[in-house]
């Protein structure tokens, strides 16, 4: 695989050089990018959650692996942390490529055509932003308002044998693409359901995806709400554990014949909730998106074209009805 990457870009450099013009057989060869060559700026959101850990330790652990320098920045999840840290790496002359996380949506803009008159290849990673995509080289992430499609089939599935049902929904941070899809995702396909009316009763946002506010919100909710919850959706596994842990304070069972709960991101954490049988479904989002990243970058630095400009996760769904012991066994296998 690599040995014909490497032949076709050094034909098309090839081509192009004789193309430059017979005039001068001396025409300096282009340079072919590898891995050593790229030293990557990567702007992380923070550190808000397990997903957010094993994404981080993928970019860390692949960077080491492959012999690429990466400079690794901390946002706390502050978006002007984010545009200070892209200008830094905009003005640093050892940088070439430029990773960014998304903590929010808008206001990337400046930092992206500076980074483009600066021929620094950008390579936005996880998180959809709402920008002109001639502004970076790629996307690469999940489809996240497809997994708020998976989250209401899911809920539908578990509240079988109910008439009506009320959901809660627990969101992470409102800012983020991710929350802000899987929000609308859900939404839009709640009135698939045909076995059980669902209707979402309330839902508000954790700050910064933070799941002690997540469990503060559920305990508001249950207050407000007292005996009217069927079911939460938490957009992370932290925010559908936060919802658990508040209903059982609250002396309410979680799980099959009492609240059911859908979760977000699969980490191992959400498994372990699923093989207690609490968290009735985790549909899957793959935090292991470096070498696909690393690999595009390369492609951007070595001038390859028609990258498409979104390239979408592959990614599954658990369910506590899988039963503990075959849940046992796919986390046996897994990284994250
Ligand atoms: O679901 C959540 C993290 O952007 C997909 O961010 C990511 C989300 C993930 O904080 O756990």
């Amino acid at each position: 695989m690599m040995k014909s990457r490497t032949l076709r870009i050094a034909l098309t450099v090839a081509a192009a050089a004789v193309l430059a013009g017979c005039s001068s057989s001396a025409a300096t060869p282009q340079k072919v990018y590898t891995n050593k060559d790229m030293t990557v700026g990567f702007i992380q959101t923070g550190s808000e959650s397990g997903w957010r850990a094993a994404n981080t330790s993928s970019f860390k652990e692949t960077a080491a692996a492959d012999g690429i320098t990466l400079k690794f920045y901390d946002s706390q999840n502050k978006i002007e942390n984010q545009i200070t840290a892209f200008t830094g790496f905009v003005q640093d002359p050892a940088v070439n490529v430029i990773v960014l996380a998304a903590v929010g949506t808008t206001g990337y803009d400046e930092v992206l055509k500076a980074a483009k008159a600066a021929n620094k290849v950008v390579v936005i990673e996880d998180r959809r932003i709402e920008a002109d995509s001639s502004l970076y080289y790629t996307y690469i992430g999940s489809d996240f308002n497809k997994e708020g499609h998976k989250s209401a089939a899911a809920m539908c599935d578990l509240l079988k044998g109910k008439a009506t049902a009320n959901i809660i929904e627990l969101g992470g941070d409102q800012a983020a693409s991710a929350s802000i899809d899987r929000h609308k995702g859900f939404a839009e396909a709640l009135g698939d359901c045909t076995t059980t009316k669902m209707t979402v009763l309330d839902y508000q946002n954790a700050p910064g995806w933070d799941p002690v506010q997540g469990k503060q919100i559920m305990e508001g909710f249950l207050k407000k709400y007292p005996g009217k919850i069927d079911g939460v959706f938490g957009h992370n596994d932290e925010q559908a554990i936060a919802g658990i842990q508040a209903t059982e304070a609250a002396g309410l069972k979680a799980g099959t014949g009492g609240v059911v709960f859908v979760g977000v991101d699969a980490t191992a954490n959400g498994f372990k909730y699923l093989i207690n049988g609490k968290l009735g479904a985790d549909i899957e989002c793959n935090p292991l998106l470096a070498p696909q990243v690393f690999k595009a970058a390369l492609d951007g630095l070595n001038g390859v074209t028609g990258q498409s400009n979104w390239v979408p996760s592959q990614e599954g769904e658990f369910f506590a009805a899988q039963g503990a012991a075959p849940l046992q066994a796919i986390l046996d296998t897994r990284k994250y």
